[in-house]
């Protein structure tokens, strides 16, 4: 049996035009569920139905006609496949007949069907100005040619053919992924007695089912599933398109509430900062740069403050990218339609569709901001990813392309390969990180003249040391992009990478003939005075170079451990010292494992201040160990 479409349909429609009567006349069930609604006649928060027709399970989604509740209707709105469009036909087109309309196209619904209702209380002349009014209005929009149908809650009219056409607009309809990443906008959260917190919603994406682990936003907690429901029935999972119940463990319903949302675990990061392409409805009046809106996604409402990147004022009907700073974390992905109300007194006045929404603070130091916006909004996932590449400055990893776009690994994967098979992009790690082309070109090109200037200033030093070097290069570099780019061109041998020292490739060091003589020089005089060497200073005061060069030979003569300095002012030979060991091994051999200070001293002939610092070297190299005030030799 093939698996068959979900499709959600929600009804649309100024108050008491029969929305919920419909609903019941099509599924057999009155979504007003709150005595409120039972007592006023008039339908307050979402209601939901279900009905399975021709292959097509239908999932209904009853919104209030009633103006003081549309951030209800919105948090219904968002999650369409279909509107019916509910008018009666003794009233026509009243004012939440547009405004909920004009939150359809702003959402960017595509499909429906509009239902001329109470078909029974007029005429044919009235019915038929009613369809013209309709059709009037609806002419340029996407239910331009959308069947309108009289129908009747009352007597049944019509009733059929209604469901004949939203089993065709269903069939044509896209629908929902449920290969792409779960996500679940709440719209209720309740307690059901013996099975806990329970949130229902629209089943935007991807998929969910018992066991599955579940990450709850904003708050980020990470929560297990008992169970769902799909549809209204249980089942083992509920896939994108349905109505859907799941069943948390490990949290109270009174810390989950509609405008949260489940998701994927760690997949995705909460939004704050978000640019938008904006439009304004012609109705409403010009929007001001810094305003401050009602904002309303998927179920989550909160207040946004516009900013406008290049103008000061938005014109009604007009279009424009803006940046929208939120008051409360929201999951928003690229691609997300929000609804934007005035701030008072509150009207619906536009909306528009998420580009990035995890945007940086707007800066006058910003200028690619546009271009770039520009380049998300074309959809092209490779573009957009070399866009996103460029605008980090240091790469972009697998996880943080996840959580900017929504997409698929397999998509990020093959974006990535063809901007590196382009050679836009270059991948420095793995699990994936992404840099691009001109700012890996840029670190080499860096690495190899810091290598070059360094090795010229400090042509006795062995190189110079990775940690400096990579702190040279100036700017926040990923270590992963250093460590290949320094990788490579090692392999290439244009440089040489010994330990910790990166230097130009060659022969280590080339000493001129003083600096050679200077190295004999200084290497004799500590090899000839025994354990009994003379003051550093003195050695390198006799040497045919200058102060600073004298210093690098040395220290060229202490990294290759031909001298040891033991203490800051004693250095000694290597030969020295391995005499000395095999003097004490003697020693003990001849008189016991015990010395004393002054033992030692006649030992070794030198005086004190030499005595103790070579004692302590030599517990440290553990040839021997202090015991009281004597030496144990191990
Ligand atoms: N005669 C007649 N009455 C209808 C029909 N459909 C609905 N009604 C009546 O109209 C009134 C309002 O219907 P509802 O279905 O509650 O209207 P609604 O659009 O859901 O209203 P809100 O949810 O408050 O926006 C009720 O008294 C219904 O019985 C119809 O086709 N014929
Ligand atoms: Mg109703």
């Amino acid at each position: 049996m093939t698996e068959s479409k979900s499709i959600i349909v929600g009804t649309a429609g100024h108050i008491d035009h029969g929305k919920s009567a419909l609903v019941e006349a099509l599924t057999g069930t009155h979504p007003d569920r709150l005595a409120e609604e039972k007592r006023r006649g008039i339908t307050i928060d979402l209601g939901f139905a279900f009905l399975e027709d021709a292959g097509i399970r239908f999932g209904f989604i009853d919104v209030p006609g009633h103006e003081r509740f549309v951030s209800n209707m919105l948090a219904g709105a968002s999650g369409l496949d279909l509107v019916l469009l509910v008018i009666a036909a003794d009233e026509s087109i009243k004012p939440q007949t547009r405004e909920h309309f004009e939150i359809c196209r702003l959402l960017g619904i595509n499909r429906g069907v509009v239902a001329l209702t109470k078909s029974d209380l007029v005429d044919a002349d009235t019915a038929e100005l009613a369809r013209l009014e309709i059709d009037d209005y609806l002419r340029g929009t996407f239910l331009e040619k959308a069947p309108i149908i009289a129908v009747s809650a009352k007597t049944g009219a019509g009733l059929d053919d209604l469901r004949r056409e939203l089993c065709s607009a269903a069939t044509q309809a896209i629908g929902k992924d449920a290969s792409r990443p779960f996500r679940l906008p709440i719209d209720r959260a309740f307690a059901i007695k013996g099975f806990g917190a329970v949130v229902t919603g629209t089943l935007i994406s991807g998929s969910v089912g018992a066991d599955d682990h579940v990450e709850l936003f904003p708050s980020r907690q990470m929560l297990r599933v008992r169970g769902v429901q799909s549809g209204g029935k249980s089942s083992t999972r509920a896939t994108a398109g349905q109505r859907t119940a799941v069943n948390l463990a490990g949290i109270e319903h009174t810390a989950l509430k509609r405008g949260m949302a489940l998701a994927a675990p760690n997949r995705f990061l909460a939004s704050t900062r978000i640019d938008v392409r904006l439009q304004l409805l012609r109705s409403a009046m010009p929007l001001k740069h810094r305003a401050r809106v009602h904002f309303h996604a998927n179920t989550s409402e909160t207040i946004a403050e516009v900013h406008l990147h290049s103008a000061r004022e938005l014109a009604p009907g007009e279009t424009a990218l803006a940046h929208l700073r939120l008051a409360d974390e929201i999951l928003l992905l690229p691609g997300d339609r929000f609804i934007t109300r005035q701030f008072s007194p509150v009207t619906t006045i536009g909306g528009g569709v998420i580009l990035d929404a995890l945007a940086r603070r707007p800066s006058a130091k910003d200028p690619r901001r546009t271009a770039f916006l520009e380049t998300l909004e074309r959809g092209d996932n490779t573009d957009t990813l070399a866009a996103m590449i460029d605008r980090s400055r240091t790469g972009i990893t697998q996880t943080e392309i996840a959580s900017r776009t929504g997409w698929l690994d397999a998509e990020i994967r093959s974006a990535a390969q063809k901007l590196i098979t382009t050679n836009r992009a270059k991948t420095v790690a793995d699990p994936l990180l992404l840099v691009s082309s001109a700012l890996y070109e840029d670190t080499r090109k860096k690495i190899l003249t810091r290598v070059e200037q360094f090795q010229r200033a400090n042509p006795l030093s062995p190189g110079i040391t990775r940690e400096d070097l990579r702190a040279s290069l100036g700017r926040i570099l990923r270590p992963d992009t250093f460590r290949t780019a320094l990788a490579e061109l090692s392999a290439a041998k244009k440089i040489d990478v010994q330990g910790e020292n990166v230097k130009p490739p060659g022969p280590a060091i080339r000493l001129d003939t003083d600096e050679a003589s200077t190295k004999s020089q200084i290497e004799t005089a500590f090899a000839e005075a025994g354990l009994t060497v003379p003051a550093v200073k003195e050695v390198l005061a006799k040497v045919p170079v200058d102060a600073k060069r004298a210093d690098q030979i040395l220290h060229l003569l202490l990294r290759d451990k031909i001298l040891l300095r033991i203490s800051p002012e004693l250095v000694f030979h290597r030969d020295a010292l391995a005499h000395l060991k095999t003097r004490l091994a003697s020693y003990k051999k001849e008189k016991g494992d015990r010395i004393s200070v002054p033992a030692f001293k006649d030992l070794t002939g030198v005086t004190r201040k030499y005595a103790i610092p070579l004692l302590e070297f030599l517990d440290r190299e553990r040839v021997t160990r202090r015991a009281g005030d004597e030496r144990v030799i191990l």
